[in-house]
């Protein structure tokens, strides 16, 4: 399905720490496929917060279109970057303590009102959602785009038909 990757950049992937990389990889492994452009950000809620701020509330200016945050532990990173930008903020929370990523996962999940981010499942799973649920947003205005997920969603049922018929 490799598409040719456009040079306009939409989507900003973004991790708390270079420790975060094998898990947010497969979120970049999907926009690649769909050939969407994107960056790869690290930065800190908690240790560059000032980095953190700057980064989001220039994001929509820049052209970026979706923020996928993926961080483990105390994850406030998608939180505290969806409050800085009016853009959809999609987290990610990642395994990377002894709670096994269950504390990103309620940090990122427990958004008061106001503030929404759209939390995935953790781990790579979660990175690999982010990525096409991004997909399914920049899909909405974009009739290629719409093709090549709808061609995706088949592949998956087929992919599911011949798993059935290796078994029997
Ligand atoms: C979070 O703390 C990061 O997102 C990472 O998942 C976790 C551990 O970071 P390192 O200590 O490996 O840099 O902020």
């Amino acid at each position: 399905m490799k598409e040719k990757a456009t040079k306009e950049i939409l989507v900003s992937v973004v991790m708390g720490s270079d420790s975060d990389l094998s898990i947010m990889s497969e979120a970049t492994k999907i926009l690649e496929d769909f050939g969407i452009g994107h960056e790869l950000i690290i930065t800190s809620a908690h240790r560059a917060p000032a980095r953190t701020a700057k980064f989001a509330s220039e994001a929509s200016g820049r052209g970026i279109k979706v923020i996928i945050a993926g961080a483990g532990a105390a994850a406030h990173l998608a939180g505290v970057i969806a409050s800085h930008t009016p853009l959809p903020v999609i987290g990610v929370p990642i395994d990377a303590t002894s709670l096994k990523g269950l504390d990103a996962l309620l940090a990122t999940v427990q958004m008061p009102g106001g503030i929404p981010v759209a939390t995935m499942a953790i781990g790579k799973a979660g990175a690999k959602n982010a990525a096409l649920f991004a997909v399914r947003v920049l899909a909405l205005t974009d009739k290629q785009l719409a093709k090549t997920l709808d061609e995706y969603i088949s592949q998956i049922a087929r992919d599911v038909e011949a798993k059935q018929e290796k078994l029997t």
